[in-house]
């Protein structure tokens, strides 16, 4: 099929265009319509440079120094705006990744007090290792006393007024003593999301420097706290990830099937509804109905959480949430929380797709509301899978259209699952660093964003590092925009530079490994920690960086802060809104090096940001003499 331009240059995945094709004859907007019609999007919000904190303002900065207002009525700076507006940005982020932990801490809770309708503890394994760390004995105890007590541990992190969250410590002690030095070893999770409220208020904190520390302490203490949490509990309670096979793009739909999609984030509800989906009383009803069977396929990263753990196809990243419904072979999409867009309602009333929403936290016009609860989980999830089965009937086959394409994966690299890979221990990966076979770790995360060509930063940023025998490691939007293309199939290695592909083809891995959804950039803090450990180095002492070539949340926000907290690295690829400031803009791309040993890039161009990323790489090489 041929397409126009138009269409052709907002992604490169062929199932896209087709969709949008079809969108098109059908007169049916998208995200991407939307981003057009809002062009030029306001210079004022693009700098930064706008203040609603107060009900003096609306203030703005002029970006010109000879014309126009250069202090907000309150007289805050452009320094002092911005510096705010990017905090408030890291509250956001590390609120929704904190909430996320929070909601697997209590789902644990109940699991261990016998309460929650369905959940049990998988991996024992992992709760012995997360008790030993939390202190908590072990000999003697069934699972759930300890679970007990871990939970409450755990989720005592987020209300903690005084010292250190128990996770950071697994960093190289050179990196706690950092942020001990810089003021920024976060206290409890919410205390430092709460402060960072406090001080962004009108009239207290208008120090651009002292803001933005109190932002990256915040955003340490959602990736080695609130999101840290969010993967070791759901480890611990649906098992902690191997490599395992499937597919991904929206080729996975089933034209035969009752199609569920699951979008959002959190796996407390998505392992419930796969739960129900098997049940075979459902299945039953389902092939009554006429169907072949219930097609559970993921989205986002609800879809990292269940490909990973139980190899369940995944439809799309962000960018094809509305491009599922245009297919209109969904019956039912599920949705939690978080990356949601609130257009799909208005879509979902031109097809029979039923639009349904679970959390509280969480509600979307044109969805039916389901409210989800831990207690009462697999019925409601049984009754939420019954629904979509009752909808199928209403399935318009004319309406359905599927894109054939969908490409194999093998995905799910935990920590525990790349060690194992290489054998038990880290040293064959630390060979294979300090020789040279392996440049140097990257880890490529983020979202989508229409200001950049639909998966074009993701997979022509991940190709050049592989090329250049970069390893690399992957979760969020950018693991499934990998996955769609196929690099993260063994073959991919052949798309490796020499030393890398004998690596792979070595230990039978692609080189580009899913370590799962946005939460679970804390599985490669784990390993980096682990790495720096090993070798008695700090982390930015390692040849690794970081890089979000279409980041668009405010979760990436935080994510981009507590990886360079971590001393990593970082390019960004679509422009953050910070440029109103010079002053906030050198402290974030230079003086971040003084603070944290690492500092923020921004390139556009993907193949540019790679190779700012192996420059970076090439210089810690050198200082470690390797
Ligand atoms: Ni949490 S945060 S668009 S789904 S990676 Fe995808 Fe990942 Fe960004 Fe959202």
């Amino acid at each position: 099929m041929a397409f126009n331009d138009k269409i052709l240059e907002k992604s490169i995945d062929p199932a896209v265009h087709q969709m949008l094709d079809r969108a098109d004859q059908l007169g049916m907007e998208t995200v991407w319509d939307r981003y057009e019609k809002m062009l030029p999007e306001c210079g004022f919000g693009e700098l930064g440079v706008c203040c609603r904190n107060c009900n003096m303002g609306p203030c703005r900065i002029s970006p010109f120094e000879d014309e126009g207002p250069q202090r907000g009525i309150c007289g805050a700076t452009a320094d002092i705006i911005v510096a705010r507006n990017l905090i408030r940005m890291i509250a956001g982020g590390a609120a929704a990744h904190s909430d996320h932990g929070r909601d697997l801490a209590h789902t644990l809770l109940l699991t261990a007090e016998g309460k929650s309708g369905g959940y049990e503890i998988r991996d024992e394994t992992k709760l012995a290792a997360l008790a030993e760390e939390y202190g908590i004995p072990t000999a003697d105890r069934s699972k759930e006393e300890i679970a007990l007590d871990l939970a409450r541990a755990v989720y005592a992190e987020f209300g903690k007024q005084e010292g250190p969250l128990q996770f950071t410590r697994r960093a190289p002690q050179q990196r706690v003593d950092q942020w001990h030095k810089m003021g920024i070893d976060p206290r409890g999770i919410d205390r430092e999301i709460v402060e960072i409220m406090h001080r962004t208020h009108i009239g207290v904190d208008n120090d651009a420097v002292n803001l933005i520390l109190q932002g990256l302490k915040a955003s340490i203490a959602d990736g080695w706290g609130g999101s840290m949490v969010a993967t070791e509990i759901s480890d611990v309670l649906f098992g902690t990830p191997e490599p395992v096979r499937s597919e991904a793009n929206l080729g996975v739909l089933k034209a035969d099937h009752v199609n569920i999609v699951a979008h959002g984030h959190e796996p407390v509800l998505s392992e419930m509804i796969l739960a129900a989906a098997g049940d075979p009383a459902l299945v039953a009803r389902a092939e009554a109905a006429g169907a072949k069977g219930i097609n559970v396929v993921g989205m986002c990263c609800t879809g990292n959480e269940i490909i990973m753990r139980h190899g369940i196809p995944m439809a799309g990243n962000f960018m094809q949430q509305e491009l599922a419904i245009i297919t209109g072979a969904v019956d039912a999409m599920i949705v939690d929380v978080q990356c949601i867009m609130p257009a799909l309602g208005d879509l979902c009333e031109c097809f029979h797709t039923r639009f349904i929403s679970t959390s509280p936290k969480a509600k979307f016009p044109g969805a039916v509301h389901k409210q989800f609860n831990e207690e009462d989980a697999l019925s409601i999830a049984r009754e939420i899978v019954g629904s979509a089965l009752d909808n199928y009937a209403n399935r318009v086959p004319e309406k359905v259209f599927i894109p054939d394409e969908k490409t194999a994966c093998m995905v799910g690299f935990s920590a525990e699952a790349i060690i194992k890979a290489l054998g038990g221990t880290l040293d064959p990966l630390l060979d294979a660093i300090k020789s040279g076979a392996i440049r140097g770790i990257a880890g490529v995360v983020g979202c989508n964003n229409p200001k950049i060509r639909h998966d074009e930063g993701h997979v022509g940023l991940v190709r050049e590092l592989i090329k250049n025998d970069v390893l690399v490691v992957t979760t969020g939007c950018n693991a499934i925009a990998c996955a769609k293309v196929g690099l993260m199939l063994p073959e991919a290695a052949e798309d490796a530079g020499s030393g890398l592909k004998g690596v792979c083809q070595a230990l039978g891995v692609p080189p580009v490994l899913h370590m799962g959804s946005c939460v679970d950039i804390s599985r490669i803090l784990t390993v980096c920690a682990a790495v720096a450990n090993a070798l008695g180095v700090d982390i930015s002492d390692l040849p690794v960086a970081g890089a979000a070539p279409e980041w668009m949340s405010e979760k990436a926000v935080s994510i981009g802060a507590y990886v360079v907290s971590s001393g990593i690295f970082t390019v960004l690829g679509t422009v953050p809104p910070v440029l109103g400031s010079p002053m906030v803009t050198e402290v974030l791309t230079q003086a971040a090096n003084d603070v944290v040993g690492a500092a923020f890039a921004v390139e556009t161009d993907p193949v540019k940001g790679a190779g700012l990323m192996i420059a970076h790489m090439d210089e810690k090489r050198k200082a470690l003499g390797i």
